[in-house]
């Protein structure tokens, strides 16, 4: 097979650039390990921001997200007892959608089908090839037999575990990582959230996050120890726990019912540099993880792939490749933007086992700061919503 831009990886990254790059005129197919159930069945994020909007309506997938997206003016930081409103939408003029991934992903899947464009799933032994020359190559495995697919470029939106970034050599990459010692419990339930609004709860037991996918159907998490297991957590022990970390009004309001999925995410901040080698460029988790605290990861993914979109279209439709040769550059600056954010987030308001009584304080201080503070809030808002993009 032939194409111009192969893509790896099914997820929102690579389904999104492959419908940006359809919508230009550019050839391309997409090679996926896995089903299109399983990928649907993985429940990530839930936020949106309006830069991600911009690019579903970009890609002509955006009518459910604006039927069904819950257009969000602020969120609620909950701590010491009590509630405090960060009005989004009055220190940016600007606000969110909560509209899930999963939804994101199944629009951009029914409009790739639609089109009737190349994706192959359930793709086995993936492997890149010469893409340090200028004839790249993408092999896999499928029933049975190899299958090659020539192509001009090849783009790694396989996520943190992919083969793309792994298939560079380490030399040619700088690394930067942290690993933080819990993770986010998750449950998703078909019961009305406990409020209008996202909950960020910051508390002596550990962090806690009251989110939604609609007014039905509530996302919630805790904060575990990195050594838990979703299966030792039954539903009950589970509401308990949330239950403890919220102040007395949303723990009075809670609604709790069976969970309908359950499970731990890692929390990590991670940065490959540079995304670029050769004819093979990274987008989305392939290139950086960011901790889910501040929502950014969903969001970061559909800006490398705006920004790859442009840069290709600009390289096949008047042969000018130096928004390709600048990918890179501008992907990072604010992917480093957003892995700070999120750093921050997650250190206001997580519970580090190591940490000291000068760094509570400073905890405590920082956000006591942060509600008395329209410049600290502003701060926070504007990285909450979405830098410009
Ligand atoms: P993805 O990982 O979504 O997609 C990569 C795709 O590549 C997958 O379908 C995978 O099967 C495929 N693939 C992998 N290796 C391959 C290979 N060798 N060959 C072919 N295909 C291959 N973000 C938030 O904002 N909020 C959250 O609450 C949140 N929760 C998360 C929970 C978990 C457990 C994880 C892992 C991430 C979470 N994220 C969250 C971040 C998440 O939403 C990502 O940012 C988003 O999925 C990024 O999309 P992609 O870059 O497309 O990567
Ligand atoms: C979610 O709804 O899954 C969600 C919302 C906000 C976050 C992280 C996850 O910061």
């Amino acid at each position: 097979m032939r194409t111009q831009v192969a893509i790896i990886g099914a997820g929102p990254a690579g389904l999104l650039l492959g419908q940006l790059l359809a919508r230009s005129g550019i050839d391309n197919i997409i090679v996926e390990q896995r089903s299109p159930d399983y990928v649907l069945g993985r429940i990530r994020a839930g936020i949106l921001e309006s830069v991600t909007v911009d690019a579903l309506e970009r890609a002509g997938v955006a009518a459910r997200l604006h039927d069904e997206g819950l257009p969000h003016d602020g969120i609620e930081l909950s701590f010491n007892g009590e509630r405090h409103r960060i009005d989004l939408h009055a220190l940016t003029g600007r606000r969110v959608t909560v509209y899930g991934q999963t939804e994101v992903t199944r629009d951009l899947m029914a409009a790739r089908q639609a089109e009737g464009t190349t994706t192959i799933y359930e793709a086995s032994d993936v492997s890149l090839h010469g893409f340090d020359g200028t004839r790249p190559l993408v092999r896999y495995r499928k029933d049975g037999a190899t299958h090659e697919i020539e192509c001009d470029y090849i783009a790694g939106c396989d996520g943190f575990h992919g083969v793309s970034r792994q298939s560079v050599p380490v030399a040619s990459t700088r690394l930067f990582e942290r690993v933080y010692p819990f993770g986010w419990l998750g449950i998703l339930s078909d019961t009305p959230p406990v409020a209008d609004e996202l909950i960020y709860a910051g508390h002596e037991r550990g962090f806690a996050l009251c989110s939604m996918r609609s007014k039905a159907r509530s996302r919630y998490y805790v904060q575990v120890p990195s050594t838990e297991r979703a299966e030792d957590w039954s539903d009950a022990r589970f509401w308990d726990e949330l239950r403890s970390r919220l102040d007395p009004q949303a723990a009075q309001s809670l609604v709790t019912g069976p969970s309908i999925e359950k499970s731990i995410a890692p929390l990590r901040s991670f940065v490959c540099e540079p995304l670029r080698f050769g004819r093979l460029f990274l987008a989305g988790d392939a290139a950086h993880i960011v901790p889910p605290t501040g929502a950014k990861g969903l969001n970061l993914a559909a800006s490398d792939v705006l920004y790859l979109a442009d840069a290709l279209a600009a390289r096949y439709q008047q042969d000018d490749p130096r928004e390709l040769d600048g990918y890179s550059e501008k992907c990072l600056r604010r992917i480093w933007k957003a892995e700070r954010f999120s750093w921050w987030m997650t250190s206001l308001l997580h519970r580090f086992p190591d940490a000291d009584a000068f760094s509570s304080r400073i905890q405590q201080a920082e956000l006591d700061f942060l509600v008395s503070s329209e410049a600290a809030r502003k701060a926070l808002a504007e990285n909450y919503v979405g830098l410009p993009y």
